[in-house]
């Protein structure tokens, strides 16, 4: 059994085969080629933890080897919610060992996204870690209401595995909610060979269409934008990478990530959280020399910087991406942290774009880079699907190696978003410099990009229309200093509703505290297009003079109640 997707075309894969990117390793390779005296090194450090890469091989086996002695099979999908430990990496090197596909959700999703991705993948599996609001309900670890109704019938306690506190053996602190520990022979191996071709994960999209899509990618196709983005990065055995933006996101596990940094044969630093009380000890005490942040991080970290006492010498580059960083605060980096900037433009989807280190610092400051792959194939188009002059804004486009060619069983969606040649619509408005680096300069899509985090508007407004006080409701983003974009709901609501009684609403919907609007205005009407649709471009206009000033805190005098 394997897990569909939509394959590139048969003469594609070859050219890619042919030109050794796609190598038919599977994904754990990133691991498994530190044999002998490399296993030795220090992959992950964890807390007081150290896991060399022998031990990574190790009690990944064994996970892999428990989970096969519970009956999980090749092509077996898994739900997992974890937080940044290096359990998170152990855990995928098992999944991936045993072929069971992973959703790897993020540590800030809530049941409304976790049942969502439970009902398009039918899990097999579910991890989650006992110290997560949703799990630490009761001590025989049953999940919240919505939670189980998605779940029954899909997964029993015998398929629910718990994570515990910290251990040094990291297989210990796993258990099953039936109460079984896990069963695995110090030296127990998985049996099974991996077919490269095939879905290694699903990776996690933005979205702006109200269901979130998963984004099947396969051993090849990954591996190739991992090992390409360690190439284009220079990373090699000295790299102490600091894993604190959410482990699973694209950018934190790829690019180079965790896997790239594995793949040199680096360590991975975990961090809980990626504020500098946290992380500037970490730089200092284990002499980190990357680290990858958002913007509103860099900012954070920018301000912090000059009032500390860690060391933070060791560094020598800070990533920035997953929202668009302002050339004022990218030129600060250099002074502020003593060390380089990369600015890194990606998507789950694929394609991934960096500054190059050596670049001169125009370009590192103003643009976003350009793609990694000599195969990548971007096209800039205007809305009738024409090129635009070199340097206009156009919407990107893109097709290659490692950028999927369909979203999980989602075939009406893939229709409009792919074109006959396979080029992939990213919903990016962007413009290309002469030398070939992206500047983006907008988006076509309904969504927010509230400092990297992607809210999908629709979404959102779809779950508040459900709240019998609400008419209707439309979500855009709002300028804000510090996060770029916040988000501003426009409702059409019964008198004296709330906003505390909406947020209040969402949450018990089981929504990610992100997705939750900062600003609510009330209107008694919404602007609508010529063809009768919410007019969204005349309310971001709108929203623009909406004060985002302590927007969360949702006070009375900030923030009306429904006339
Ligand atoms: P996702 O589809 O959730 O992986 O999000 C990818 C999207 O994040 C891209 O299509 C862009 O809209 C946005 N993004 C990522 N990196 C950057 C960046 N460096 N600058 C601007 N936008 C970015
Ligand atoms: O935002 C992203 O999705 C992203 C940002 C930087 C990404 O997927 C990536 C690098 O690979």
């Amino acid at each position: 059994m394997s897990v569909a997707f939509t394959p590139w075309p048969a003469e594609v894969a070859a050219r890619y085969r042919a030109k050794g990117y796609w190598t038919g390793d599977p994904l754990t390779d990133v691991v498994e080629r530190h044999q002998g005296a490399a296993a030795e090194a220090t992959a992950i450090l964890c807390g007081e933890r150290r896991f060399r890469y022998a031990d990574v091989q190790r009690l990944s086996d064994r996970l892999a080897a428990a989970f096969q002695a519970r009956g999980l099979l090749p092509g077996d999908t898994a739900l997992v919610q974890l937080p940044n430990r290096a359990e998170f990496h152990i855990l995928f090197f098992a999944l991936l060992k045993c072929g069971v596909v992973p959703v790897n959700a993020l540590n800030n999703h809530g049941a409304f996204e976790l049942s969502a991705y439970a009902r398009q993948i039918e899990p097999r599996l579910v991890v989650l870690a006992r110290s997560h609001p949703l799990v630490a309900i009761d001590p025989a670890g049953s999940l919240p209401g919505s939670l189980t109704a998605t779940l029954a019938g899909m997964v029993g306690p015998d398929r629910l595995l718990l994570l515990g506190d910290p251990v040094e053996d990291v297989v210990g602190a796993f258990a099953w909610a039936d109460g079984q520990a896990l069963s695995a022979a110090p030296d127990a191996r998985p049996d099974h060979s991996v077919d490269a071709s095939g879905v290694a994960f699903f990776q996690l999209s933005g979205g702006s269409t109200g269901t979130p899509k998963l984004i099947p990618r396969t051993h090849d196709d990954y591996l190739y934008s991992v090992r390409r983005s360690v190439e284009v990065c220079g990373l090699d055995a000295g790299c102490r990478f600091l894993c604190a933006l959410p482990a699973p996101h694209n950018f934190t596990l790829s690019s180079p990530g965790a896997l790239g940094v594995f793949h040199a044969g680096g360590t991975v630093v975990m961090a809980g959280d990626p504020g500098p009380a946290t992380c500037f000890p970490l730089i200092a005490r284990h002499r980190v020399t990357w680290a990858a942040l958002v913007p509103p991080m860099l900012s954070v970290w920018l301000d912090a910087a000059p009032g500390t006492t860690a060391d933070l010498s060791s560094l020598e580059v800070v990533q920035v991406g997953g929202a668009k960083l302002s050339p004022a605060v990218a030129e600060r980096v250099p002074e502020r942290l003593g060390c380089r900037l990369q600015q890194v433009f990606g998507m789950a989807e694929g394609l991934v774009n960096y500054t190059r280190l050596d670049d001169d610092p125009w370009t590192v400051v103003n643009t976003q880079g350009r793609p990694m792959s000599p195969d990548d194939e971007v096209r800039i188009l205007d809305p009738a699907g024409r090129p635009v002059p070199q340097g206009a804004v156009g919407e990107l486009w893109a097709r290659g190696p490692y950028t999927f060619r369909g979203y999980y069983k989602a075939d009406q969606h893939n229709a409009r978003v792919f074109d006959a040649e396979g080029f992939y619509c990213s919903g990016d408005l962007v413009s290309m410099t002469a030398d070939g680096n992206l500047i983006v300069c907008g988006r076509n899509k309904d969504q927010i990009n509230r400092g990297g985090e992607k809210i999908d508007a629709q979404e959102v407004e779809d779950v508040l229309a459900a709240h019998p006080a609400v008419g209707h409701a439309a979500i855009v983003a709002m300028p804000d200093p510090l996060m770029g974009e916040r988000s501003c709901a426009f409702v059409i609501a019964a008198p004296d509703t709330r906003p505390s009684e909406l947020r209040r609403f969402l949450r018990g919907q089981g929504l990610a505290d992100f997705k939750l609007p900062d600003r609510f205005v009330f209107v008694a009407d919404l602007p609508k297009t010529a063809v009768g649709k919410i007019d969204k471009q005349t309310l971001r206009e709108r929203a623009k003079s909406v004060p985002s000033q302590h927007a969360h805190t949702g006070t009375a005098q900030t923030e009306a109640t429904a006339p």
